[in-house]
């Protein structure tokens, strides 16, 4: 009996995790905004690190993360020098990924920035962020899940540059106008992916399904960090595609660097 309450429990968690009301098209719903810990690691001079997410998941994509700071006597901090840097270790190679330094955010109540993962944790290649306390640094392991729908796109620019634009979540999309943000990051090495700002987008909305788009979308425009924000018009609920026209100046750079939505 106790084994078939478990099996239902399990069953319920998955269901809320892939949402079962659509059979044969699962739903990404997996946006939820409760602050989890994913891990935790302390200095050689006693401070602990603690690192939170806005799920309990990291996904492909952009993530916001969160970092506090407990000093030797457990006390929280504020005042420390914290910086993060992602690194995958693969069989081969070790790389970076694009992301945000955390900066404190006392509306968070902690150092908070963000992790764009440019791919996800798998069998020979595993993630780790790295968080460096006034100057003594820990390597918290975190896994990477590949988020359901394809919300990161790269892709090798005419000029020869890799773009990785992604979308900012979490968020919960409904019919009608949303505001959007993307990220986008130039690749310089592997270790050195910077946000690119004032390029020019064009967004164009697409309903694959049923071959419509969408009228009065607003195409997100450069505001700084890397960052780019819109008005996207979903007429309906189901799978869109956002084509994105990357350009700089007149010289087209990604002609269709699209990303998938489905709610
Ligand atoms: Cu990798």
């Amino acid at each position: 009996m106790k084994k078939i309450f478990s099996l239902l429990f399990i069953a319920a968690a998955l269901c809320t995790y892939t949402s079962c009301k659509t059979k044969d098209t699962p739903k990404p719903a997996v946006e939820s905004l409760t602050k989890k810990q994913i891990g935790t690691a302390r200095t050689a001079d006693s401070y602990t690190v603690t690192l939170y997410a806005d799920s309990n998941l990291l996904f492909s994509g952009y993530n916001r993360v969160y970092v506090t700071v407990q000093d030797p006597a457990g006390a929280a901090t504020n005042t420390a020098t914290v910086s993060i840097s992602p690194v995958m270790t693969m069989t081969s190679m070790t790389h970076s990924a694009p992301f945000e330094q955390v900066v404190y955010a006392e509306a968070e109540k902690s150092y908070a920035g963000a992790v764009i993962f440019n791919m996800p944790s798998t069998a020979d290649g595993s993630w780790a962020i790295n968080v460096t306390v006034n100057g003594r640094s820990v390597s918290i392991p975190v896994s990477v899940t590949s988020f359901p729908t394809k919300i990161m796109s790269s892709g090798v620019g005419t000029d020869n540059n890799t773009y990785i634009v992604s979308l900012v979540r979490p968020l919960v999309w409904k019919v009608g106008m949303n505001d959007i943000e993307l990220t986008i990051h130039k690749k310089v090495s592997m270790m050195d992916f910077p946000g690119v700002d004032h390029l020019s987008l064009e967004m164009t909305p697409e309903m694959p399904s049923m071959g419509h788009g969408s009228p009065n979308n607003i195409s997100p425009v450069s505001v700084g960090n890397g960052h780019y924000k819109g008005k996207v018009n979903y007429t309906m609920t189901g799978d869109w595609r956002l084509h994105l026209k990357l350009s700089d100046g007149n010289t087209v750079l990604l002609a269709d660097a699209y990303i998938d939505i489905l709610f």
